[in-house]
């Protein structure tokens, strides 16, 4: 053992100092192992290095670069420096993973051959962006369940003892599984259990309708009804309500077997898709379920993301999610829980209802717009970190002064959100253009 360490000791020492600094890196970040090399994605950055010698010195430096693997210099160039303590000045772009980058530019940093080290595209390197869907078929890879209020796996699922119920379920769930972009949706039989309770929803709501919905949501959900079997006897096929969404306002439908991630879920609003569940709630509570189902998809948003303006500010709240971190992330989905899910706006001195939780909800549409709850003024900043629950109705409501001012200050919210990159949408080709600010 002794000797084992004499060895090390001897290499060591026999290292250059540049050698040496990488070497410590490499351990201190954990050295990458080939599989994951091959599959990491590669990211650019630029960086003015002023060097103390002459331009003989950048040898010791690229050498700092010959240590990784798909490490690539794209492109070099020099200048006589001004600073005192300096001789040149050096750009470099540069191409590699995450990791390797990371460790590169804290070895420059460390290197004696260089005065200064400047990253002229800092916040690419020390976070890595997040995978994101870049074309409108690459949906077809969102598809991260929660097992959150499944009837096999919770026990306070009014369908956990119902095997009939689950099975059904589980039957419809695989519609969602097999479907990929670009396929009809395909239609559902759905039970005479299914229409009753969609039924019992439906009539209830509708009479809600007039006083307690947004005028927005009144104006569509009438057009439903005359072009698209909207009645309290049907519940519309997905594909059907999808093709009168496209004339509408561009917004289209994919089933979905559950709760997706929120990335996930965020991430099609951004090519204008909403991921719709197929399945109806079970029979035994058509008041309020506290997850998503197809009476909730129908009668709550799909009238609200036809319209046009609605359809705008959802597309929005998923392209600002593309490529965000993780806390981000939460942010947005809290922001679209109390607007979309459970917003309140004023339209003409009336506080009405625009978020899809309340307008498929005949108990909570009620409360919402009742005394008990609490009302607060829609500030996107605020909003984006008020905690909330998803089991029962709410018990706080954020209030827009008007869609329009709920709109802009979510468009300034997403402004913010510090990303290395700006995303656009490319209706012709459903891709999104990343412009790079490097
Ligand atoms: N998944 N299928 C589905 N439907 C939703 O409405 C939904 C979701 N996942 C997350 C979510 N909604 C929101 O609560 C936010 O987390 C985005
Ligand atoms: N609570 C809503 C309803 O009963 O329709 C569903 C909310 C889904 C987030
Ligand atoms: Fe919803």
């Amino acid at each position: 053992e002794k000797v084992e360490k004499e060895k090390e000791r001897e290499r060591r020492a026999s290292l250059s100092e540049d050698e040496e600094i990488i070497e410590e890196l490499q351990f201190r970040n954990g050295v990458e192992d080939d599989e994951d090399l091959k599959t990491r994605e590669l990211q650019k950055c630029t960086l003015l290095l002023t060097l103390r010698d002459g331009l003989g010195s950048l040898s010791r430096i690229l050498r700092i670069f010959e240590q990784h693997a798909r490490c690539s210099i794209l492109h070099i160039e020099s200048r006589q420096s001004k600073k005192t303590g300096a001789l040149y000045e050096v750009l470099m772009l540069f191409e590699a993973t995450k990791e390797a980058a990371l460790i590169i530019v804290k070895a420059l940093k460390q290197s004696s051959a260089l005065h200064d080290v400047i990253s002229l595209n800092e916040s690419t390197i020390p976070n890595s962006v997040p995978w994101f869907p870049t074309h409108i078929s690459d949906l077809d890879k969102c598809h991260h369940l929660l097992t959150k209020f499944e009837p096999d796996l919770d026990s306070n699922h009014p369908g956990f003892s119902d095997p009939i119920y689950r099975a059904r379920r589980t039957k419809v769930a695989e519609i969602a599984f097999k479907y990929r972009w670009g396929q009809t949706i395909p239609e559902v039989e759905y039970t005479e259990e299914d229409i009753r309770t969609w039924g019992v929803v439906y009539r209830k709501l509708k009479e809600l309708f007039p006083t307690h919905a947004s005028k927005r949501h009144v104006k569509v959900f009438t057009l439903l009804e005359k072009e698209c079997g909207y009645s309290e006897n049907n519940i519309p096929q997905l594909e059907t309500v999808s093709n009168f969404m496209k004339k509408k306002s561009g917004f289209q439908l994919r089933p979905v077997a559950g709760l997706l991630s929120a990335r996930d879920f965020l991430a099609s609003l951004a090519f204008r898709v909403f991921q719709c569940t197929q399945y109806v709630r079970h029979g035994s509570e058509p008041d309020h379920s506290p997850e998503p189902d197809c009476v909730h998809e129908l009668l709550g948003h799909v009238p609200m993301l036809a319209d046009a303006e609605f359809a705008q500010f959802s597309q929005d709240i998923g392209l600002a999610s593309l490529g965000a971190a993780d806390d981000d992330i939460e942010k947005l989905a809290t922001l679209y829980w109390f607007t979309v899910e459970f917003g309140l706006c004023n339209e003409d001195g009336q506080v009405l209802a625009i978020g899809a939780g309340l307008l498929s909800s005949f108990g909570e549409l009620m409360h919402a717009l009742s005394d008990v709850p609490e009302h607060r003024p829609f500030v996107a900043e605020t909003t984006a970190v008020q905690s909330y629950q998803d089991q029962d109705y709410q018990p706080i409501y954020f209030v827009a002064e008007s869609f329009e001012d709920m709109k802009e200050r979510m468009r300034k919210f997403a402004a913010n959100i510090p990303r290395p990159f700006e995303v656009r949408f490319d209706p012709y080709t459903q891709r999104i253009d990343v412009l790079n600010n490097t």
